[in-house]
């Protein structure tokens, strides 16, 4: 595979864009070498500035579950731009697509609307800490829930520790009432909330984990964050930003059958534009401006474009449920190929997957933690990702992701997959 004009677009673009790029991950900082630059995509497979042909199990970081260039969603985001782009004053369309959202997803009865997974995940933690009346808030060490300032704390020393910022920028000061837990580990988490009496506003976990590659609740844990939540008066967010509307059209409340007080979306229910959301039943959500005292805005949250995306998306999901079998059975066959041909092949390797998020890891332990994910080799994976890179395979650029799948894969792009695999990890 060659690609000579991306490099060239790459060098072009870091004059005049930090890194060359608009997000860091895009950098290809993990694995080395210079990003793909995109001209267009249609269905499973992107083509790149060099006329490549690549198949895609990244997606967008998940909103394609339909495919790229889906056209029900073309047609709408084409058709609405016609009548205006923005107007900043309530549409319709808004109330449709908040309705549908509020009859997919269990316990919610209000949505708002904003512009990013970072958006819904700040304000959903503002919004419980107003609630609460608490200032504290627990999250887990390799879960991400965006870029605002109290996501971004890493674990000091000792198991029950204040976070200290992991990036310039953030304060001490913000830091402080950040707690870091360890995911899958229910001991340490009620240690914390002991440690911090009444002090705690909310807890947010990813409650199937995409950053640290895919890392699926253990049996139990995600019931234990409930009763630990209900039992000390703190609220539980679901931060369903990768798996709202992927995994059911309930999302993992529906999947695991497992309530929170709020949830939060992103990627699927924008449909590819800039979509984000945060939900909880009335008593909660009443609480934010211009009803209650909690201050959330926006000049471009709901924008009709959008929101005609996502709701044509959510329309497309909502109708035909059987869009997620489909996508587990995929995925499923594709974990069953890597594995054969891995385990052939000699590989130390690990695969998790729940739906249709997948991520293979290169260390035969489980991966259940960040911890446990850290341990993976890095150069197997970068070979990994070159070596299918060349097939015409598009992975993740870092081991700490999750592959999100499209349901316009076919079987014989899976299989292609599966040969590609093989034919890579004999090089290792
Ligand atoms: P955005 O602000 O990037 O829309 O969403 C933040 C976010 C919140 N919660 C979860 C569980 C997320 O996965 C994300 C964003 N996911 C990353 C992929 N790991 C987006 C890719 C990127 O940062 O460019």
């Amino acid at each position: 595979m060659l690609y000579k004009r991306s490099s060239q677009l790459f060098a072009e673009a870091e004059k005049v864009i930090p890194g060359g790029v608009n997000s860091p991950v895009r950098a290809f900082k993990a694995v080395g070498g210079t990003p793909i630059f995109v001209k267009s995509a249609k269905g499973a497979y992107l083509y790149d500035e060099d006329g490549n042909r690549l198949i895609d199990y990244i997606n967008s970081w998940g909103p394609m579950i339909l495919g790229h260039a889906y056209e029900p969603v073309v047609q709408a985001v084409i058709e609405k731009a016609k009548l205006g782009t923005s107007f900043g004053m309530p549409t319709e369309l808004e109330t449709q697509i908040a309705a549908l959202a509020v009859s997919m997803v269990p316990n919610i009865d209000k949505i708002r609307f904003v512009n990013s997974g970072t958006e819904a995940c700040m304000s959903a933690v503002r919004l419980a800490r107003g609630f609460a009346k608490k200032d504290k808030i627990i999250k887990f060490a390799g879960c991400y829930h965006g870029h605002s300032d109290s996501f971004l704390i890493q674990a000091g020393s000792g198991a029950i520790t204040f976070g200290s910022p992991n990036s310039p920028g953030v304060t001490a000061g913000t830091a402080k009432d950040t707690l870091l837990a360890t995911y899958n580990d229910l001991e340490n988490v009620a240690a914390l909330i002991a440690a911090n009496k009444n002090e705690i506003a909310c807890i947010i976990v990813e409650p199937v984990a995409g950053n640290m590659g895919c890392i699926p609740p253990v049996a139990g844990f995600l019931e234990g964050l409930r009763q630990l939540c209900t039992d000390n008066d703190i609220l539980l967010i679901f931060d369903e930003v990768m798996t709202g509307f992927r995994l059911a059209a309930g999302g993992v409340q529906e999947l695991l059958n497992v309530n929170a007080d709020i949830v939060c979306f992103g990627k699927v229910i924008g449909g590819g534009l800039p979509v984000g959301a945060f939900a909880a039943r009335a008593e909660i959500m009443n609480y934010l401006a211009p009803l209650g005292p909690v201050y959330q805005a926006g000049t471009l949250s709901g924008n009709p474009l959008a929101m005609a995306a996502g709701l044509t998306m959510l329309q497309s999901l909502n109708n035909d449920h059987s869009v997620f079998k489909s996508l587990e059975e995929k995925t499923a066959y594709l974990h069953a190929g890597m594995d054969k041909v891995l385990r052939a092949n000699d590989v130390d390797f690990t695969i998790n997957r729940i739906g249709s998020m997948i991520s293979v890891h290169f260390d035969s332990n489980p991966v259940t933690d960040f911890k446990s994910a850290a341990k993976g080799d890095n150069e197997n994976f970068k070979k990994f990702f070159h070596g299918l890179l060349n097939e015409g395979i598009y992975i993740a650029p870092s081991a700490y992701e999750s592959w999100f799948l499209t349901d316009a894969l076919t079987y014989e792009d899976l299989d292609f997959t599966i040969r590609a695999v093989d034919k890579v990890s004999k090089t290792f």
